[in-house]
């Protein structure tokens, strides 16, 4: 899916100091671009996710976009799930994101109610969820609050509910993890950018994208109380987990 022609050259040009990333006016209006260029498997995530939300959504609940963007996964979500009296919370903390957010859902036709908040996640409200997807944010949440996020979402999901984490994620041994990034970065490649922008990207995220290994992911998820937490994707060093509540 594309919703803009707009492309990314953001870290096309020299910059004497890069400064770290934010979610701002000019990331969102080459976002989309951005994304699908940047993330290997990005396109073929979303539908796949909007068919697993359909599976675990259940009637008169909610199901929970958390770090929104531009709603790509809430459009996914809205199109595929048909649980009667089910609502979308579509939740990011980006000005920028969460206006040309609500502007994309409002052209988008009929399909179940999005309530849309301006939040961080990490103080946003869980509760009657069927299902929650975390598409690619929580490695922006800084990693002394993720403990406590991942378990106030085990604590809002319904029995039987469901969290899809997305992430990119850090391989153990480090020859594997090099491999990896080699090859994200060869994606990355091909699809038009260049060594420069691949570096001053790399050098915008660090301390603001801080992965973690699989291995850590999925034992926060069991402390949390889930039931299982498998994974489903991956695609070079980006991967998404399920995580179920028994
Ligand atoms: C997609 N899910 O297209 N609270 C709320 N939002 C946050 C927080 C926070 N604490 N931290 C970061 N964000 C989307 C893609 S992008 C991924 C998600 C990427 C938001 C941030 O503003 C941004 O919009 C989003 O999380 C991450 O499927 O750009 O790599």
């Amino acid at each position: 899916m594309t919703l803009s022609p707009v492309s990314d050259k953001l870290y096309a040009a020299p910059q004497r100091q890069v400064a770290p990333f934010e979610f701002d006016e000019a990331v969102v209006a080459v976002f989309p671009d951005m994304i699908e260029r940047s993330v290997p498997g990005y396109t073929l995530l979303l539908p796949l996710i909007g068919q697993i939300a359909s599976r675990y959504a259940q009637p008169n609940s909610r199901c929970y976009d958390l770090g929104c963007s531009l709603g790509a996964v809430t459009l996914a979500l809205r199109q595929q799930i048909q649980q009667p009296g089910a609502r979308i919370t579509a939740v990011d903390n980006s000005p920028a994101m969460i206006e040309t957010c609500g502007e994309i859902i409002g052209r988008s036709g009929p399909g179940l109610p999005v309530d849309l908040a301006e939040a961080d996640i990490c103080q946003t409200l869980i509760s009657n969820a069927s299902v929650v997807v975390l598409n690619f944010t929580f490695q922006f949440v800084p990693p002394a609050q993720r403990d406590a996020l991942i378990q106030r979402i085990y604590d809002g999901l319904l029995p039987g509910g469901a969290l899809i984490l997305s992430e990119k994620v850090l391989f153990e041994p480090a020859e594997l993890d090099g491999l990896l990034v080699t090859l994200h970065h060869d994606f990355k490649r091909a699809n038009g950018y260049s060594d420069l922008e691949i570096s001053q990207k790399r050098t915008a995220l660090e301390n603001v994208l801080i992965a973690e290994t699989v291995p850590q992911h999925q034992a926060r998820l069991l402390q949390a109380g889930f039931a299982s937490a498998d994974l489903w994707f991956q695609a070079f060093n980006f991967v998404s987990l399920l995580a179920v509540k028994g």
